[in-house]
């Protein structure tokens, strides 16, 4: 078993009582500025970009580190085409068999449905895989822990990090994605988690009116 190593924390900041107030406030300002996309723009985002906000993610604390997760970033046209194909197969049985009529009443103030351009026209993907085990450094399997928390935990991190950036974000969950295994050369021990498209929005795009919860709603204070 390997001994715990140890070294100062030289990263953490303090600040005083009024900049973390500005803080806190200036963040949840630009926080709420992200909405969930669905009309894209074709423009193309530089590849550092993307390197630089999976590294952000990849940065997200995780069940004893393990770090279940793998990002696979797609620019290819023949291979977002694939995908569009594939999704928009299984978003079809969705819409017109699987879903039962709760869940589509549910989706109706989204205006969503089988039809997936977006799939196409964002200039990335990036496809998110829960990794239910790893490879240690000599190769010896090694189970992962809380691989759902940590994936989620990584995704919302890929979020804040291409919002901050200046892209539009869309997190997609056509269902079930094990096309994404396929089609991306994943092995079946990677569970695709979800689809996220980035780029920059279609310059007329339109989101749906609607709003979140206040904070009476969803936090209570003992
Ligand atoms: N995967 C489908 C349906 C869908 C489901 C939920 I829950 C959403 O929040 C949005 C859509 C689709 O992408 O259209």
């Amino acid at each position: 078993m390997s001994q715990p190593s140890f070294q100062h924390l030289t990263s953490y900041r303090e600040y005083s009582p009024d900049d973390m107030r500005r803080r806190a406030e200036e963040f949840l300002a630009e926080v709420r500025r992200r909405r969930t996309v669905r009309e894209f723009s074709d423009r193309p985002v530089s590849r550092e970009v993307i390197e630089d906000c999976l590294r952000a993610a990849g940065s997200a604390p995780s069940g004893a580190n393990l770090q279940p997760w793998r990002f696979v970033a797609i620019a290819s046209p023949d291979v977002k085409k694939r995908i569009r194909m594939a999704a928009e197969e299984e978003e079809r049985e969705f819409y017109q068999h699987r879903a039962p009529p709760e869940w589509l009443e549910a989706l109706a103030p989204l205006g969503t449905d089988e039809h997936k351009p977006f799939l196409e026209t964002a200039p990335w993907l990036i496809a998110v895989f829960a990794q239910s085990r790893g490879e240690l450094a000599d190769g010896r399997p090694v189970k992962h822990y809380y691989v759902a928390e940590s994936v989620g935990i990584a995704v919302g991190f890929l979020l804040l990090a291409l919002h901050h950036a200046g892209l539009a974000t869309l997190t997609h969950t056509p269902s079930p994605m094990a096309f994404l295994n396929e089609i991306l050369d994943r092995p079946s021990y990677e569970r695709p988690y979800l689809l996220l498209v980035a780029g920059y929005p279609a310059p007329d795009a339109r989101v749906p009116a609607i709003g979140k919860l206040p904070l009476e709603s969803i936090a209570s204070f003992r």
